[in-house]
């Protein structure tokens, strides 16, 4: 089978599909190469001296790995000159950046998680960056953080690249989903999982089971009988997973099947859930739902979610269409 680069993908989905402005291929081309350089420097790891704390917390109060601010560095210079876009945002800054005055500035909003599940950075467990893609509003000002509080049915693309045994990246521009593996003699990404679907149905679940006394009666309701297996309504028995970073459960769903979730609990009644939507909840939801899957806040699909805060966070369910049809259900009933 010849081998097919994302370079080649894009320029026949941009030709054929009509569905890819060139302006926004080069800017997935230009996230791609940001992502490469990231997975050589988390592949390093002591070697280049990047593990452990960057002696710096983010706006959400956590402290920074190194590699969380390098993969933001990576990615700000990498697109910052480009042309694609007018500003980015990212968990790792407070406030959008603004396309500098002496770069071109283009029509697209870049947003980021550089470095999901950085906590597992020092231990050798996969980590992810995650991306979305939205359309800047007209206007010739510097775009503010109100140009940014789209739902996420605006999102124009959205992708991840998982960094694990081999680095993934994973695409979606409303058209299906599409997987690359990095090829590291050759330096590019090559299609290797066309038109990824969720199946239906599963037997597996992931969530943080130690949070369980926090979680709402819906919740407790279904991963109960989640636990409770053929003794319980649903007849059949589960497997649990919790790799503890989101990018990695993701994709394990969109290979094989499964449910994510992390659901609001009673520590914080403030918090709606410990992720956060423009950045992590919208572009997995997005490209769930281009798999065939399904994805809720417990109560409404997270792409109809009308945001008011940059860094808002979100309850999520998302994977196998039956299991999130199921608890979204029991919220419903609640
Ligand atoms: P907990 C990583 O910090 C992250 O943002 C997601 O990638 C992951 O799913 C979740 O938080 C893990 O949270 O509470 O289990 O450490």
């Amino acid at each position: 089978m010849s081998r097919i680069s994302l370079s080649r993908f894009l320029i026949e989905a941009q030709r054929t599909e009509g569905n890819l402005p060139p302006e926004l291929r080069l800017l997935i081309e230009t996230v791609a190469r940001a992502c490469k350089a990231i997975s050589h420097s988390v592949n390093k790891g002591a070697l280049a001296g990047v593990l452990g704390e960057a002696g710096s917390g983010n706006v959400q109060g956590e402290a920074q790995k190194k590699l969380d601010v390098i993969a933001n560095d990576i990615l700000l210079e990498a697109n910052e000159w480009g042309g694609s876009l007018a500003a980015m945002a990212s968990e790792e800054m407070e406030l959008p950046y603004s396309i500098p005055e002496n770069y071109p500035r283009g029509r697209y909003l870049l947003l980021f998680d550089p470095l999901d599940g950085s906590s597992n950075i020092d231990v050798n467990i996969s980590v992810g960056t995650i991306f979305s893609v939205l359309e800047c509003p007209p206007g010739d000002v510097a775009p503010s953080e109100a140009d940014f509080l789209q739902s996420g049915r605006r999102q124009v693309a959205a992708g991840y690249t998982v960094y694990g045994p081999q680095t993934m990246l994973v695409l979606t521009f409303g058209h299906g989903v599409h997987g690359f593996t990095l090829d590291r003699e050759q330096g590019s990404f090559v299609l290797t999982h066309p038109d990824m679907r969720i199946p239906a149905s599963t037997k597996e679940f992931a969530i943080n089971m130690s949070n369980q006394r926090h979680w709402e009666a819906p919740v407790q309701r279904y991963v109960g009988e989640l636990l409770a297996g053929t003794t319980g309504p649903l007849g059949k028995d589960y497997n649990m997973r919790w790799v503890a970073s989101m990018v990695a459960e993701v994709h394990r769903i969109l290979v094989r099947g499964g449910v994510f979730m992390y659901p609001k609990d009673a520590r914080d009644p403030s918090k709606p859930g410990k992720l956060r939507l423009m950045y992590e909840g919208n572009p997995m939801a997005f490209i769930v739902e281009q798999a065939g899957g399904a994805a809720t806040n417990g109560r409404m699909p997270i792409l109809d979610i009308q945001p008011s805060k940059l860094h808002e966070r979100v309850a999520i369910f998302l994977g196998s269409r039956e299991e999130v049809e199921r608890v979204t259900a029991y919220h419903a009933a609640d």
